[in-house]
């Protein structure tokens, strides 16, 4: 076993967009540069001085066995531990940028099954240990770019996607592939209530999930992912806006027609299926032209341009060869 647990701990799509979903975008937007800024910051600078602020606690430390070294995000500066695992977006655990880390303690991610179905050969119910265990595991610094402007540099810990679905066999009907977040309100107590169609869902193209950028991350800092972050397994896709990156995978399903994701459910004409990372293609409400690189605060806003597909054009570009983005946004 690569992964040892140290110490542990309703709308329908045609219903009109979630309002509590759209507030929280917008008070977002208008605390920008306000408390919740100078929160983020007073967090990494509590790291800084309590030793080295990109190790997690030591009761989360060296859970596996190998991690393999990779050049991707070499000479980047990722955000301190306690920055990557206090402020979130996992909307199961509540709208605030806090919720996550207060309320996430309640879920379960051992044992962990994730049920394959679908256009594929091998199909059926499996435990996440015996998907990761003969997987060599990589580390690769990423960007993530969330749709709200904000951006962060994590290194995750995890598979190359197209390993780990190359073993279920996608026959040639698989054309898409979609993924689904646990759905269990006793753990998750942001499915309790609010007007989200729960599970979270998501979807790749096939040839997207089979790039090599696209990650299936069980880790972070050389340790196991928290909860906050996606535990015990969650994508990182990082050309994408981050609400691509689907956390606490349960469900993964080879199918031939593009998949509906929570995002397009919620609001088509403002969250793309490609959601691909694009200073020139405007959210109706706000700019991408521009991002806040986290730890950034009212003293330090840390403000850069956003890139063409994150900065991950030379990998990915080819994927989008001849199609209009502005359209497939
Ligand atoms: N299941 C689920 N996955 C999710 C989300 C969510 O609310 N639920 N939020 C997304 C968004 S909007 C972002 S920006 C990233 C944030 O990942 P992080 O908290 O690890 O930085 O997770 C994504 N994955
Ligand atoms: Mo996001």
């Amino acid at each position: 076993m690569l992964i040892k647990n140290k110490k542990r701990s309703d709308c329908s799509e045609n219903e009109v967009t979630d309002q509590s979903v759209y507030l929280n975008r917008r008070q977002f937007m208008k605390v920008t540069g306000g408390a919740a800024l100078g929160l983020s910051f007073g967090n990494a600078f509590a790291a800084l001085q309590s030793g080295n602020p990109l190790a997690p606690p030591q009761a989360l430390q060296n859970p596996f066995q190998n991690i393999a070294e990779t050049t991707y995000g070499k000479g980047e500066t990722p955000a301190p531990y306690d920055v990557a695992t206090s402020y979130n977006n996992f909307y199961e655990f509540g709208y605030g940028k806090d919720d996550p880390a207060k309320k996430s303690g309640s879920l379960e991610t051992r044992p962990w099954s994730i049920t394959v179905e679908g256009e594929a050969e091998v199909t059926g119910v499996f435990d996440l240990d015996d998907i990761i265990k003969e997987a060599a595991l990589e580390e690769r610094i990423y960007r993530l770019r969330c749709v709200e402007a904000w951006s962060m540099v994590i290194p995750w810990v995890g598979i190359p996607l197209a390993d780990v679905l190359k073993k279920f066999k996608p026959t040639s009907k698989a054309k898409y592939v979609y993924f689904e977040t646990l759905h269990d309100p006793k753990q998750m107590p942001g499915q309790r209530g609010g007007s989200i169609d729960w599970p979270y869902r998501e979807g790749l193209r096939m040839d997207e999930a089979m790039n090599p950028l696209a990650l299936l991350s069980v880790g972070m800092y050389g340790s196991i992912l928290s909860n906050q972050n996606g535990a015990p397994v969650r994508l990182v896709l990082p050309w994408k806006y981050g609400f691509k990156s689907i956390k606490s995978i349960v469900k993964i399903r080879f199918v031939e027609k593009m998949p509906t994701s929570t995002w397009m459910m919620l609001a088509p004409n403002e969250y793309g299926f490609y959601a691909n990372v694009n200073p020139e293609v405007d959210h109706p409400r706000w700019s991408q032209k521009e991002e806040r690189r986290l730890p950034s605060g009212v003293l330090f806003p840390n403000v850069i341009e956003t890139e063409m597909f994150n900065g991950y054009q030379e990998e990915v570009a080819d994927l989008y060869a001849g199609m209009d983005l502005k359209k497939n946004f």
